[in-house]
């Protein structure tokens, strides 16, 4: 009687999906339980083992659950739109649509031989009309409420990609999809104002249930920063009365402006743009330095300027003048300022800044101490301390000295206290074609429409070719006549339609939503049903996705909240980031050929013992070593399992064995509750060894031995399940068992005597057998003094009470 897995989990697998085992009546279900697991981009010919392990530590939970007589919802669909699946289209010369359709069919069968319990009825696919429309519908409530918005902006360009990329898909300066370096251009945009919610994003951080580093990093990413704006005023008359009397800066330390010695303008600051095109400032002496100090920095990234170890700049001849103490202070251009903070402007303080104090040296800037405690001639002194130089504010901490110059700056108009937020708004225009198209027109005289939304979808055309980005900052669509020609819908006359379309983060920040509902064309999700299933009790997935899908969906949801959809602004009651499964310690890649594809290993040893020991490799959270050779091990647990069977007999189950069961199922919920997975595998292991141990096992230990590891084995739970007599799936009823005869948990103090005298106290097990007793006994080093395995003449033993040894 061989283990014949592929027999076995093809029988089970298909099994599943026929009968819909793990298919919930959504309406009537009384325990709902919706575990999420993030759909796949299925830009792939199949399934990566980082998403399958995902997958895999959602689905035993599921299975969990649903033993445990919860309603589980397990949904499964593909984020199919956007630039991972359109740039895979493109490698491979093939249309999108054609390509997903061959790789959603195979991510699919692999996902359902792999016997993950997913509800199969209820597939979303993000490509489809019925599921974009409601993209266009959300962009539609967005501009309504004056949250969709359209400017323009120094925008994240990748040339290779050739498209807008925002904040979040650029890593290290380059584009996170094809690690080219990304480049600045000028151009108008759709926007969502996400950055309305940022402080709402921030405060609803601290009660969520999710992944410190998930928190932290959204933490980070929101980035508030408490302040002040001062302004400055131009003190050249030339320089004045052209929109720019006062430049305004960004502070966090406006108790440090009596050493404001200097002021610094990022490149791209609108003054220095206008003072370039100003004829008086061409004949300046400085002219040609800053024009060719600015178009130099524009070709820099982000993060080279920030982490430059040379600080550069240049002077532009022109003076600014410190409110506070009526002081000309000059004027420079440097690119450690950077536009996109702030106001793109800064006072320097280089007694006190790090950067400040390097510019300042190497530019011969004065540099005023104003806080005691440091050497200001050797480094700036960036510590708290009493405040010196400062007039009104001598003497004054840091603390107290922000609020008094806070004071004095409102008092006088000269600034007034800030909150500045590093957060973004998020940028949603992408110069593509696989994408939702944005639901906008043009009209000459009444200006930007949305679509009315009984004329959604606006449907994505076919095209047949020209889809591939152009490269000319316009997406493919505005080549297509028969897409932007249009009639305005307010006045009738002939107007256009936009043609960029929108990130595909916009698609998968709602999806689990669409899942309660995919049937339903008249609203976005059922009100009720979703009052009933969210917010979605558990979502695994990669902490990459904290700071772009993840802050999304957040903002999206909160966005649902103040439509009246729904009652609550966190979308996930727990969310759980997983770590990385790596090749005998090393990254997977193409390159290095050590990419394990989850299917070759279903084949060759069984998803059963490809799932579990996955699970077995380590706590959710870490990082975790495939290798091959561990992989086969618990191949030989399965087996092992399956020979068990031969040993059921009619016996009554030893005390022994309800001990083990017992603490097999407290030890399990435990593992289930904090993501430890691999201690509940290793502990089924233990139990595993332990019954193999008896000759007989009862057929009341069985079946609570094969609900403790269906979970983790299915297929082979489910053959098991059946052999034994059952007729409906161990899945389908509360089969998970309980703790029987409280009593055998628990542990009590056995008194060990040597002739009668007490020489130790040993904490065991209730009901403790004499032979255990006297085994643990010996191995104490206080009785090991007194006797060796042998020199003992006999043993007296009362039980759940001491053991006595005669020498
Ligand atoms: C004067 C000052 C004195 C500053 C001092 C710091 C220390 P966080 O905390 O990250 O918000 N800053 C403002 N806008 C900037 C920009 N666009 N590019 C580069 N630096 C910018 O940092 C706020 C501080 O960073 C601000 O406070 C400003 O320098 C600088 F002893 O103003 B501070
Ligand atoms: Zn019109």
């Amino acid at each position: 009687m061989d283990y014949n897995h592929i027999e076995i989990e093809s029988k089970w697998s298909q099994k599943w999906v026929k009968e819909k085992t793990f298919t919930p009546n959504l309406e009537r279900a009384q325990n709902p339980y919706y575990a999420l697991f993030m759909f796949p981009y299925p830009s792939a010919e199949g399934l990566h083992i980082g998403n399958f392990y995902a997958f895999t530590s959602i689905d035993v939970l599921a299975k969990y659950k649903k033993l445990k007589g919860f309603d589980v919802f397990e949904p499964m669909g593909f984020d199919a739109f956007g630039i991972h699946s359109e740039n895979y289209a493109l490698k491979i010369g093939e249309k999108p649509r054609q390509m997903l359709n061959r790789t959603e069919d195979n991510f699919r069968r692999q996902l359902k031989d792999s016997g993950i319990g997913c509800d199969w009825t209820r597939e979303v696919n993000t490509t489809y009309p019925e599921y974009y429309k409601w993209n266009q519908w959300i962009f539609v409530q967005l501009f309504k409420k004056g949250l969709a918005f359209q400017k323009e902006a120094l925008l994240n360009w990748c040339p290779d990609c050739k498209t807008v990329l925002a904040d979040e898909q650029i890593e290290n300066g380059e584009c996170e999809r094809c690690g080219t370096i990304s480049e600045k251009k000028e151009m108008k945009q759709w926007f969502f104002k996400i950055t309305s919610y940022a402080e709402k994003l921030l405060e609803g951080l601290q009660e969520m249930d999710w992944s410190e580093i998930t928190k932290s990093a959204q933490k980070n990413w929101i980035g508030k920063s408490e302040g002040a704006i001062v302004k400055f005023e131009i003190s050249d008359k030339k320089f004045k009365n052209k929109g720019f009397d006062f430049i305004d800066v960004f502070t966090t330390r406006p108790d440090t402006l009596f050493g404001a010695t200097y002021f610094v303008l990022s490149p791209e600051h609108r003054f220095i743009e206008m003072i370039l095109k100003d004829k008086d400032y061409q004949s300046n002496e400085n002219y040609e330095k800053i024009n060719s100090y600015v178009s130099e920095s524009k070709r820099k990234s982000e993060l080279e300027r920030v982490e430059s170890k040379q600080k550069t700049g240049v002077f532009t001849g022109i003076h600014v003048i410190n409110p506070i103490n009526n002081k000309k202070i000059p004027v420079w251009v440097a690119d450690y300022v950077l536009m996109n903070y702030g106001t793109g402007a800064i006072m320097a303080v280089p007694a006190h800044d790090e950067r400040d104090w390097e510019f300042a040296v190497k530019n011969n800037l004065p540099i005023v101490e104003v806080l005691k405690g440091g050497n200001v001639k050797k480094e700036a002194f960036i510590g708290d301390g009493e405040h010196i130089n400062s007039n009104f504010l001598d003497g004054l901490d840091v603390k107290n000295g922000i609020k008094e110059t806070i004071k004095w700056l409102e008092k006088n108009d000269k600034g007034k206290e800030t909150i500045n937020y590093r957060l973004r708004d998020w940028c949603i225009s992408r110069q593509r074609y696989w994408g939702t198209p944005i639901p906008i027109i043009y009209c000459d005289k009444c200006g930007i429409v949305p679509v009315p939304e009984k004329d959604l979808p606006v449907l994505l055309p076919e095209l047949e070719k020209d889809w591939e980005p152009a490269g000319d900052g316009k997406g493919p669509l505005a080549k297509v006549d028969s897409f932007i020609n249009t009639k305005c819908p307010k006045c009738g006359e002939k107007a256009k339609r936009e043609t960029d379309v929108m990130d595909n983060f916009l698609d998968s920040s709602w999806y689990f939503f669409r899942y309660l509902s995919c049937d339903n064309n008249n609203d976005i999700f059922d009100l009720n049903i979703g009052k009933k299933w969210l917010p979605v009790d558990i979502y695994i997935g990669g902490n990459e996705h904290a700071v772009l899908h993840l802050m999304y969906t957040r903002f999206i949801t909160m966005f649902f909240k103040d439509l009246n959809l729904i009652d609550f602004n966190n979308p996930f009651k727990k969310f759980r980031a997983n770590g990385m499964i790596l090749k005998d310690g090393k990254k997977m890649s193409k390159s290095k050929g050590n990419v394990v594809n989850p299917e070759d290993y279903g084949n060759k040893i069984g998803y059963d013992a490809l799932k579990s020991y996955l699970l077995f490799l380590g706590p959710l959270s870490d990082d975790k070593s495939f290798s091959d050779r561990g992989a086969l091990g618990t191949r030989r647990w399965i087996e092992k399992i399956f020979r068990l069977e031969k040993k059921i007999t009619d016996i009554k189950e030893e005390e022994d064995v309800t001990r083990i069961i017992n603490e097999t199922i407290k030890k399990l919920e435990n593992s289930f509750s904090d993501y430890k997975y691999n201690t509940a595998v290793a502990q089924l292991m233990e139990t595993t060894n332990f019954l193999n141990t008896k000759n007989e096992i009862s057929r009341k230990t069985w079946i609570k031995f094969l609900a403790l590891v269906a979970p983790f084995t299915p297929a082979l739970a489910e053959e098991l399940w059946e052999k034994s007599g059952k007729n409906e799936s161990i899945f389908k009823s509360e089969n998970w068992p309980k703790i029987e005869n409280l009593k055998l948990l628990e542990k009590f103090n056995l008194i060990v005597q040597i002739n009668g005298k007490v020489r130790d106290n040993l904490m065991v097990n209730y009901n403790i057998l004499e032979q255990e007793a006297l085994e643990k006994a010996l191995c104490s080093p206080k009785i090991k003094k007194w006797v060796d395995d042998k020199n003992f003449k006999k043993v007296i033993f009362v039980k759940n009470k001491l053991i006595n040894i005669v020498i």
